[in-house]
């Protein structure tokens, strides 16, 4: 079990003047318990704690580290930017090329607006649709994360075609009521809100893979049941691939799934783990956003030449020949090896997986509903988390986050993974809490 002292300490004293001891909630451990190990450096698959203790990762800052951490090439177009300083408030030649970059790989993206995080850019787009539509309601899915705009923090009501309920204190119900909400790969729930609230739904978001409930994939024609849909009611599709952007194609998922949606939301990625986000799509939607346009959004940093250059820097990089095959095949080999460790110790195992996001649910049924994750062993997973963290495995803590494979995980990272696994399964199947602290 590794010493954590210094974990402990500076998160005793980080919880007096940080809410949590955090600044994003999921990295308190609240899910799985214990001292959420604190971080000194990264390079390339690994980490390093502040007690020096090494593990290999599979968070990567929940997504945007396609390539590893501190990857050179990334480093050097930081600390080269950094030198002739780290933000104007006016325009860059460095934001026309990212702009360039997005919209030539994404083809559903004729315009592009870059901000800050995936919250602005989804914010962004579902006032953008309300704009274009002139309509109130939205509608999202059950299970869905889109940042923590007030619209989105909103639970499905109490009847299945009700309004949303608010989903944190501090979101207005009236608010929340303006979001419907339907089961993801449930059209019927979605005809349902449709029809119940005809000519007033702005826009249907949706995660094309669900990353934030662990990782569930799309039924075969969801997407373009909601593609079909939207058209028949005159509501806009908003894809939000703020994580699957980039990293499960070099498109996006929308290359995958072949659906056009209106409107694309992006972030991580493109920022290589520099704050960014960006919302883009149809050039007549796009031309409303100000100051082409009357819908208001600015932001003091976006397009900020540190987070263009690290994300001009990572996109590059994933343009390399055979930069998606080789992730693909490193991602399949650590997925394979996750399953077969289960099964050589006899724990029922799902494998959610979309590219280099995936997710192990403890269950003996297929994960395909959002209902399907949550019925999954939640303790079994706790214990194997456990026992992963004191094997030098750092996972996401808790069993509804996707997992990610960078390139920089070679074969020999992902087989010290597998055996780590191997050891976790049969000791959280024997209910030993190896390093629960
Ligand atoms: P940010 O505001 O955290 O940059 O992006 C919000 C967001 C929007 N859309 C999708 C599909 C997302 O996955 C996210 C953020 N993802 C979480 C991971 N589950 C961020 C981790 C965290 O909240 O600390």
């Amino acid at each position: 079990m590794p010493k954590l002292d210094r974990s402990r300490g500076i998160f005793e004293a980080a919880q007096k003047l940080i809410p949590g001891g955090v600044n994003s909630p999921v990295r308190a451990y609240r899910s799985v318990g214990g001292t959420p190990v604190h971080l000194a450096r990264g390079q390339g698959p690994l980490v390093w704690d502040v007690d020096g203790n090494e593990y290999v990762d599979l968070v990567l800052s929940y997504g945007p580290l396609i390539l590893g951490h501190a990857d050179p090439r990334v480093v050097e177009a930081i600390t080269s930017t950094a030198k002739t300083g780290t933000s104007f408030g006016a325009p860059t030649q460095g934001e026309l090329d990212l702009a360039r970059t997005i919209c030539e790989r994404v083809a559903p993206c004729e315009m592009v607006r870059l901000v800050n995080s995936g919250t602005e850019a989804t914010m962004s787009a579902l006032r953008l649709a309300r704009a274009f539509t002139g309509r109130e309601l939205v509608l999202k899915f059950d299970g869905n994360y889109h940042g923590h705009g007030d619209s989105f923090l909103v639970k499905a009501g109490s009847g299945a075609l009700t309004h949303g309920a608010p989903d944190s204190p501090g979101v207005p119900t009236r608010l929340a009521n303006l979001t419907l909400v339907a089961q993801y790969n449930d059209l019927d729930s979605v005809r349902a809100q449709l029809e119940a609230h005809r000519g007033q739904v702005a826009c249907i978001i949706v995660e094309p893979v669900a990353g934030n409930v662990g990782l569930i994939n799309p039924a075969p024609g969801f997407l373009a049941g909601l593609r079909a849909l939207c058209d028949e009611h005159g509501a806009l599709l908003i894809f939000d691939e703020v994580m699957t952007g980039f990293r499960v194609a070099r498109g996006g998922y929308q290359e995958i799934c072949k659906v056009r949606p209106d409107l694309i939301t992006l972030g991580k990625v493109i920022g290589g783990g520099v704050p960014v986000g960006a919302y883009g799509g149809r050039r007549d939607v796009m031309s409303r956003v100000s100051p082409a346009g009357d819908v208001y959004q600015a932001g003091t940093l976006s397009g900020n030449p540190l987070s263009v250059a690290a994300g001009l820097a990572t996109l590059r990089a994933t343009d390399e020949p055979g930069f998606y095959a080789r992730l693909e095949s490193l991602s399949a080999r650590l997925a394979n090896g996750i399953e077969a460790a289960a099964k050589k110790a006899g724990v029922p195992c799902s494998m959610g997986r979309q590219g280099s996001m995936l997710c192990p649910y403890v269950s003996k049924v297929p994960v395909t509903t959002l209902a399907a994750a949550m019925a999954s062993d939640r303790a079994l997973w706790t214990r194997f988390f456990h026992a992963m963290l004191d094997r030098g495995v750092h996972l996401p803590p808790s069993p509804f986050e996707a997992w990610f494979v960078s390139i920089a995980h070679d074969e020999r990272t992902i087989d010290r993974v597998v055996k780590a696994a191997e050891e976790s399964f049969a000791s959280a199947k024997a209910n030993v809490s190896v390093g629960s602290t």
